[in-house]
């Protein structure tokens, strides 16, 4: 540390910091070739007002008055020792009346990237070591369709998206790559635990110097980088499978496709080859129908899967695509198609599912282990597909179909989340809030007065990662990173893990959650498994206290691959595909044997449930922002630059904006039969007609008084997104896409309170 910069990391990258007593300078790591202007939003956001500086109560349910919880609800502060005694009293009032399988811990979120103060790991511990168990969530809002999928079909969704096709790999040997979704560097600026150096940018320039021809199919012409030079396929959103089997067709067609590798390396292919040719149903999925169906010309597709056969061809499909109803089906279809060009395994070729969705993806795989915080067992058996909260909520005791089985929603008493928002991440805001109002308690450890702190009865205030020491590492990035403590924590905010250890204490776990040990032990501890593993392998492998002193460390990666892909394309018999089969499932008995309707036995075409109408004629895209991580920080400096009159900013197609009589800058409501919101519109022929895009992450800002479907008057899309499963497949979140309508606003424009904590506080 020199002249009080100290080194930090963040989601979005590697930088130090020097706190002045009222903001922070933040300098981007020098190693960074294209560092995140998200860093920006730390500059001014230590000492909000948005910040949560003390503990605080609902009045109403402290009084016991049964008032309906709502974004208006009136708080109490408490001071800490009186909190933590009411908590811990309520949390075995609880879990005696009902047991640990009504508590539920699920908290999904990404909180910060530190890997001790991890929010997640910090309150499944405490759960565990407290009450045994709670139930849990599984699988993520990120990629809730393909993680069960690919397991059936080809193997782990972590093996297919972490250890795969690299940059390096894409530079160097792909000629062509299409890329489903896009691969925009606004999405790879974020991995989780931290990313010390962004390469997506030079590696798709290298690529496209070369002479690499990369394909935007996406609704939005900006989703790959101008680096790329792209040829941009605006499909039709929800389309991609009907594109990929137009594709497919048209190699069987004129016998492109690569019949030894299917024969050798898959299973199933007859089975649907008589579903492409159409020889059952009598309807060839060629490029003629594919063309009807994505807008995408007939001929453009042949000519693209006549390119595709010759030369290295990677096919990616991001995660957004999945993020839909039957978001299984372009998953597995893309794993078809690249089958069918029989590239699998192959440097710079085949499938790569969610490369450059995240800044984890395309790199070397680190070859010693990360630190990481040890969670305990959960004995409790009860869980639910993490974007099913609600439906948990609201329905107790009700069936739901997931992977194969039967499963019954558990009677939720309490919810402690710790980390995540779920009035940023899930759908269907109106029907969340009545979720809310279900469960006896709600509990919330957050930086800030977000919305779902707005909806809780005890909200504690958490330190942000600038106000604590931590190490920063992810299994993808080759650098372990001191992330030292900037500035003193606001108010009176503790870490996660010193509220949860004050608990322990009154739960009388105290030492089997702490294990004796304070914040600076257990950085030590978690340390040494890093530590031991370098020394194992004879690298440097410094003291604690030397690594924290140096501020970072190098560490080493396994060899770029091609992982379990490669693997098994050298070898079929002892590189085995973790499937049934051992090989790639072009059918899968297993799925087939579910008999879900919404998921059929080999990839298939399902027109999305939702369509445009005459009422709500266009189609929403609510994906990631580009000036912030999800809903963090969306108070800092750079999110708050990108938006007008203090709205977040929908992108229109011209043709559709004039339409509608909406010109750059006017503020357009956004509305559908589940909710509205208001944003500042902006005009763009980066926006396929008859779609509308306006990302996620403005805090929820309901108009006070506006009933039970109230306009958010920031625009957040998730008022308007339908809270559905992709299939009963996987039962995954479906936020990415739905259908709105668009008009010009012109009434009185409300204040921004979305960042004014709750009033009045006493
Ligand atoms: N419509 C639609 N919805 C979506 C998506 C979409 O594409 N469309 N995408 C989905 C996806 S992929 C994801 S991953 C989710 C993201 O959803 P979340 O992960 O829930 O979103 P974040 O805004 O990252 O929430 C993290 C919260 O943790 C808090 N926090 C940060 N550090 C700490 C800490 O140290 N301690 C505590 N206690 N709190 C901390 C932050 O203030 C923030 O409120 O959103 C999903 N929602
Ligand atoms: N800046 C920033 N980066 C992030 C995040 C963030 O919050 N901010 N979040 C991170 C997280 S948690 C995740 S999971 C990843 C998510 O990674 P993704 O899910 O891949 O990211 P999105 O930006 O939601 O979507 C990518 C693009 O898919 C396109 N798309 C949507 N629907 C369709 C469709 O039907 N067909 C086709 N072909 N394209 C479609 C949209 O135009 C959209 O811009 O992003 C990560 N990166
Ligand atoms: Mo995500």
């Amino acid at each position: 540390m020199n002249d009080g910069w100290s080194t930090h990391s963040s989601h979005w990258g590697a930088f130090s910091a020097r706190w002045d007593g009222r903001g922070v300078e933040v300098e981007p790591d020098a190693g960074d070739p294209a560092p995140s202007p998200m860093l920006d939003n730390f500059t001014d956001s230590l000492r909000h007002k948005a910040r949560l500086q003390r503990p605080m109560v609902r009045r109403s349910w402290l009084a016991k008055t049964g008032e309906p919880r709502g974004f208006d609800g009136a708080f109490v502060a408490m001071p800490w020792d009186e909190v933590l005694d009411l908590l811990a009293a309520e949390l075995s009032r609880v879990h005696k009346a009902y047991g640990a399988e009504s508590i539920y811990g699920g908290s999904y979120g990404w909180a910060s990237a530190g890997r001790f103060h991890h929010a997640q790991s910090q309150i499944h511990r405490f759960l565990n070591v407290a009450f045994g168990g709670y139930v849990r969530s599984v699988n993520s809002y990120s990629a809730g369709a393909s993680a069960v999928i690919l397991p059936h079909v080809l193997g782990s969704f972590e093996a297919l998206s972490r250890r795969n096709v690299t940059w390096e790999q894409v530079s160097q040997h792909s000629d062509t790559v299409l890329a489903f979704g896009g691969m925009a560097l606004k999405n790879s600026m974020v991995a989780s635990g931290g990313i010390s150096r962004h390469v997506e940018r030079d590696a798709m320039q290298k690529a496209a110097q070369r002479g690499t021809r990369f394909y935007c199919i996406s609704p939005l012409g900006d989703d790959l980088p101008e680096q790329a030079g792209a040829t941009w396929l605006p499909i039709r959103v929800g389309s991609d499978v009907a594109l990929m089997l137009g594709l497919a067709h048209s190699l069987v067609a004129e016998n492109l496709h690569d019949r030894d590798f299917l024969a050798r390396y898959c299973t199933g292919y007859d089975i649907f080859e008589r579903y492409l040719l159409g020889l059952d149903d009598g309807q060839p999925k060629d490029a003629g129908w594919a063309s009807a169906i994505t807008g995408i010309d007939a001929a453009e597709i042949v000519a693209l899967a006549r390119r595709s056969a010759q030369g290295r061809t990677l096919v990616t499909v991001s995660h957004s695509l999945q993020r839909a109803r039957h978001g299984e089906q372009p998953v597995w279809m893309g794993a078809v198609l690249a089958a069918m060009l029989g590239q699998i395994g192959l440097p710079g070729g085949g499938y790569n599912y969610a490369l450059g969705a995240l800044g984890h993806t395309g790199r070397r795989v680190n070859a010693v282990p990360i630190p990481t915080m040890p969670q305990g067992r959960n004995g409790v058996e009860a869980f639910i597909p993490v974007a099913r909260i609600s439906d948990m909520l609201l329905a107790p005791g009700q069936p739901f179909d997931y992977n194969g089985r039967a499963l019954r929603y558990p009677d939720i008493k309490l919810v402690y989340w710790a980390g995540g928002n779920p009035f940023h991440h899930h759908q269907d805001i109106n029907r969340l809030r009545r979720a809310f109002n279900v469960p006896q308690t709600i509990v919330v450890h957050e930086t800030a007065w977000t919305p779902t702190a707005r909806f809780a009865d005890i909200v504690l205030p958490a330190t942000m990662t600038l106000e604590r020491d931590d190490i920063g590492a992810a299994a993808t990035d080759p650098r372990l990173i001191a992330m030292r403590k900037v500035a003193p924590p606001v108010g009176e905010a503790r870490d996660d893990f010193e509220i949860f250890a004050a608990l322990a204490r009154r739960l009388g776990v105290e030492q089997a959650y702490t294990e004796g040990r304070d914040s600076r032990q257990w950085l030590a501890h978690l340390y040494e498994t890093t530590r031991t593993a370098l020394a194992a392998k004879g690298l440097d492998a410094p003291s604690f206290d030397e690594f924290w002193q140096r501020g970072e460390l190098a560490l080493p990666s396994e060899p770029d691959d091609g992982g379990l892909l490669r693997a098994f394309r050298d070898d079929p018999e002892a590189g085995k595909l973790p499937t049934p089969s051992g090989k790639i499932e072009v059918f899968s008995q297993t799925i087939a044997g579910f008999d879900y309707e919404d998921c059929p036995g080999h990839p298939t075409w399902l027109p999305p449930s939702d369509q445009p109408s005459a009422r709500h004629s266009l189609t929403l895209i609510a994906n990631q922002p580009a000036t912030r991580l999800h809903s963090q920080l969306d108070f800092g400096r750079y999110s708050q630059s990108s938006k007008i009159a203090g709205r977040e900013v929908v992108r229109l197609n011209p043709v559709d904006a004039q339409a509608r009589g909406v010109a750059a800058g006017d503020i357009v409501r956004l509305f559908n039969d589940r909710g509205a919101c208001l944003a500042a519109a902006a005009i763009s022929d980066q926006v396929a007609a008859g779609v509308i895009h306006l990302p996620t992450g403005a805090w929820y800002d309901p108009l006070p008084g506006d009933g039970d479907q109230p306009l958010c008057i920031h625009g957040n899309p998730n008022v308007l997104t339908r809270d559905v499963g992709t299939s009963r497949l996987a039962q995954g979140c479906t936020g990415q896409v739905t259908i709105v309508e668009c008009e010009k606003y012109t009434g009185p424009l409300p204040p921004i309170r979305a960042f004014d904590p709750p009033s009045p506080v006493t």
